[in-house]
């Protein structure tokens, strides 16, 4: 497989014009025709005509009217064109009815449906296929269904086709067409110029009553980005499409976006309140894409994280005002140290702004995503709020309709702060999460705190260079005030001590607030320091932060030292529980423990070998000492979390019916599942029936309901998959892979639908002494299915097999077992390019 460079970019030879497509539909003969107006590039050298193409059958093409005879390969085509504006017209025929991968134009139950990001495009016709080359677009739709979506704004309209017209220039990633049996959803929008703007969810009959939270969360986006940004819509029409087959959650296709249908459809009946919350963030991510990604799109794919990490950053920002900020922090720290610093600190390790890569769907990624969006985090905060808002008028005002890369992103803010980000710019290229350790010193009446910063070899950088990074601390005094408010100190060197003068007494620094950067912190705190931040911090992250790291202090001393819970811990967590002025959500997010596989990375990283079954133990040992801990609390908690308003699917009853079901799983604990099954009886919405047959899993219990669940949502594709996932992630370290292997052989289980295969698959490698099994059977099941699903599915298959990124974290029998069926995946004949590249880089 050839592997491409950042640094050999060069600029396509030629500049389009325009582009009008005609699609004539059928399931296996789709033929696609292209009109297209090319021109020499005047800041191009290179004038080779190299159109993509894959998968096509070319069945005649013409330069200026005249035909003529390409030469074609497995990747595209190569013609002799004129050095002057010339029109390109082929005719390809394509066949979507056989499309399993997902990517380019294929069917989803009856529908047509494209996913063109990253490089689909090239599956549906010959085309420069790279986001640099951006074109208006006209697509004549001719087929016999109901309805015709493209990009844009509807141009015309007969019986079995219709036409589109996109009058903003766009690169071919965000091409997108659907054609199919749908029903919608209105909705409209005035912009702040006064617009009118028709909105659609588009969906397939049956799904009507599961649009309306959507539809409103696309208004709450429309308005936010108005008043936030400054940013309007830039069209007549808005389309959201949902599908059932689709390999991620959603796509920002220009004004047609297209999305799982798990990442839109809800309703309270069939969705949790997570599933609200992820599903307003998708929408809202997917639609502020229009400004940030789409209107500003990336000159090439390395500056992925230029359109992903802004966008994320202002996805967050989105959730934080509709709902808690602090709440929203947090469960952002926690899935950055869940997702992201595996893949950051181990073989998969790569920079924010990759230098390398062979296939790049691999590389959307926690590190693209959402490290990518701590460094705009880090950037704001380091330059202000005001001077954020002036250099992203300034990016929005100098790049509109150009495609840009992050030197262009970090020049709007040199330009507007007269900051040198030399230095901050190595956030974009080294990799691996840097490591601050704190030391304090208390004489004369000073405070000293000195930050050291170091960053591990990774993959390809074995020497690592000092960051820019902001610490934001806060200090306390002794009885419990702040002494000093929050103030960001910048640690830009390897070393750097940081005085505090004026103080009574010796404080307690509360370091890193708000998780003010992506970094693992390293602060020698006794429990009691934990303890005392926990009741004290005024910061809302931090005092979150101090539980959880009295909770993993507490945990490790369980596994290395057969340690007993301590008392710290389990007070500091009745204290809380019992803290009425805490959020509800709040105080369950407090109980929370840290996963299962960060305590394995932790222990690796004090250079012991984690035994999954001990971690698994020392959980669920301490989970039973809390419950018997708190328990006279309990049932006066269970009373004071039920609800009995209507369902609203906000932040104040999510936070509310969260705290309940902690309640609720530590109560089971107790009673073995009495309650959860009275609450499974009483629920009247998702979230309570879910986490109610969750404990009584969890307890051993609940198989008649299990199967009365299944038997009341048999009929709904998206609570299947919850009733599929809850088994495997409830299931014991003993049970889990047979659990597995029994549900995949359930007539339910549709392994092409990547919703249900991660549902089954994605859920037996998360639930971690289950898959670490030491005689390597989970690892063995899951090496099966990703050889089965690679034919198929490629892309999937890919970023499923991330789940042995850790394999050097384990005893030498695992790591041979999970290299046996690394190796076992690698020499699979005809194995996709996907899989091979994330096999060859995770093996190392
Ligand atoms: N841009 C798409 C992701 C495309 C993934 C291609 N493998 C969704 C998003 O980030 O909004
Ligand atoms: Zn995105």
């Amino acid at each position: 497989p050839t592997t491409i460079y950042l640094k050999d970019y060069t600029p396509f030879g030629y500049l389009v014009d325009s582009v009008h497509l005609t699609f004539d539909l059928a399931d296996h003969a789709t033929r696609v025709t292209s009109r297209i107006a090319f021109r020499p590039n005047p800041d191009a050298t290179d004038r080779t005509f190299f159109l993509h193409g894959e998968d096509l059958t070319l069945i005649r093409a013409a330069i200026d009217g005249a035909e003529i005879t390409p030469d074609v390969t497995e990747t595209g085509l190569t013609a002799e064109v004129p050095n002057a504006p010339f029109i390109w017209e082929a005719i390809v025929e394509i066949d979507p009815g056989n499309n399993t991968a997902l990517e380019g134009l294929y069917m989803s139950n009856g529908m047509y449906c494209t996913q063109c990001e990253a490089e689909g495009f090239r599956k549906i016709t010959y085309y420069p296929d790279r986001p640099d080359v951006m074109s208006t677009f006209t697509v004549r739709i001719n087929g016999d269904l109901p309805v015709l979506l493209s990009n844009g704004n509807p141009s015309g309209k007969g019986k079995g086709w219709a036409e589109w017209t996109d009058p903003w220039p766009k690169p071919a990633y965000l091409f997108a067409l659907v054609a199919g049996d749908l029903i919608a959803h209105p909705g409209q929008f005035t912009t702040m110029s006064g617009r009118d703007v028709a909105l659609n969810l588009w969906v397939r009959p049956g799904d009507e009553e599961k649009c309306a939270f959507g539809m409103e969360a696309l208004k709450k986006s429309m308005k936010w980005d108005e008043d936030v940004y400054g940013r309007e819509y830039d069209l007549d029409v808005f389309n959201i499409v949902a599908v059932d087959d689709f390999n991620m959650g959603a796509m920002e296709n220009k004004g047609l976006n297209i999305f799982n249908s798990s990442a839109v459809l809800a309703s309270p009946e069939t969705s949790t309140d997570d599933n609200f919350e992820r599903i307003e963030a998708i929408i809202a991510h997917e639609y502020f894409h229009n400004w940030t990604g789409n209107r500003i799109t990336c000159r090439d794919w390395f500056q992925l994280c230029l359109k992903e990490g802004l966008t994320v950053f202002r996805d967050a920002e989105f959730t934080s005002d509709m709902r808690s900020a602090p709440v929203k922090r947090i469960h952002d720290a926690i899935d950055l140290r869940a997702r992201q610093f595996p893949e950051d600190n181990g073989p998969l390790s790569h920079p924010v702004r990759p230098e390398s890569f062979q296939e790049i769907n691999n590389f959307y990624t926690a590190t693209v995503y959402e490290k990518g969006a701590e460094l705009i985090g880090m950037l704001k905060r380091l330059v202000g709020d005001e001077a954020y808002k002036q250099a992203l008028d300034l990016y929005f005002d100098r790049h509109d309709g150009q495609a840009c890369t992050i030197e262009d992103w970090l020049k709007v803010f040199e330009d507007t702060t007269g900051r040198d980000l030399t230095q901050f710019k190595r956030w974009y290229s080294q990799s691996g999460t840097p490591r601050v350790t704190v030391s304090e010193d208390w004489a004369d009446g000073v405070y000293t705190l000195t930050l050291k910063q170091r960053t591990d070899p990774t993959p390809g950088q074995s020497e690592k260079l000092p960051q820019v990074i902001p610490v934001a601390v806060g200090l306390l005094s002794p009885n419990g005030d702040e002494v000093r408010p929050t103030e960001v100190l910048e640690l830009t060197e390897a070393e750097q001590s940081f005085e505090f003068t004026g103080l009574a007494a010796k404080p307690v620094a509360s370091i890193l607030r708000d998780f003010s950067a992506p970094v693992i912190l390293e602060h020698d705190h006794t429990d009691a320091e934990r303890a005392f931040l926990l009741a004290h911090d005024t910061d809302p992250f931090n005092r979150w932060q101090a539980g959880r790291s009295l909770a993993q202090d507490t945990l490790l001393r369980m596994i290395k030292h057969d340690a007993a819970p301590g008392a710290d811990y389990l007070d500091g967590m009745l204290t809380v529980l019992r803290d009425r002025d805490l959020d509800p959500a709040y105080r369950a997010l407090m109980l929370g423990l840290p996963t299962q596989s960060e305590l394995a990375a932790a222990l690796f990283e004090s250079g012991e070998t984690p035994d999954p079954m001990a971690i698994w133990t020392a959980v669920e040992t301490l989970r039973q000492a809390t419950a018997q801990h708190v328990q006279d609390l309990l049932p006066r908690l269970l009373s004071e979390t039920q609800i009995d308003a209507p369902f609203r699917p906000d932040a104040e009853q999510a936070g509310k019916r969260a705290l309940g079901g902690t309640v609720l799983y530590l109560t089971s604990r107790l009673d073995g599942g009495i309650k959860a099954a009275e609450e499974y009886a009483a629920a009247d919405n998702m979230t309570r029936q879910l986490t109610a047959l969750s404990c009584l899993l969890r307890a051993g219990a609940g198989q008649a309901e299990l199967t009365s669940f299944y038997n009341q949502w048999q009929h709904d594709r998206l609570v299947v998959d919850k009733w599929f996932a809850l088994q495997v992630s409830t299931a014991t370290p003993e049970a889990t892979v047979d659990v597995t292997r029994a549900l995949t052989q359930h007539a339910d289980f549709n392994w092409k639908n990547p919703n249900r295969f991660r549902s089954v698959i994605s859920a037996l490698a998360m639930n971690h002494a289950g898959f670490h099994r030491p005689d390597g059977a989970g690892y063995e099941l899951l090496a099966d299915w990703l050889i089965r699903l690679d034919p198929v599915n490629p892309q999937t298959t890919a970023r499923m097999c991330s789940a042995f990124q850790t394999w050097k974290r384990y005893d030498a029998e695992r790591q041979g077992l999970m290299q046996a069926q690394l190796t076992r995946i690698a020499e699979t004949p005809n194995l996709s390019r996907d899989t091979t590249e994330m096999v060859s880089r995770i093996l190392g």
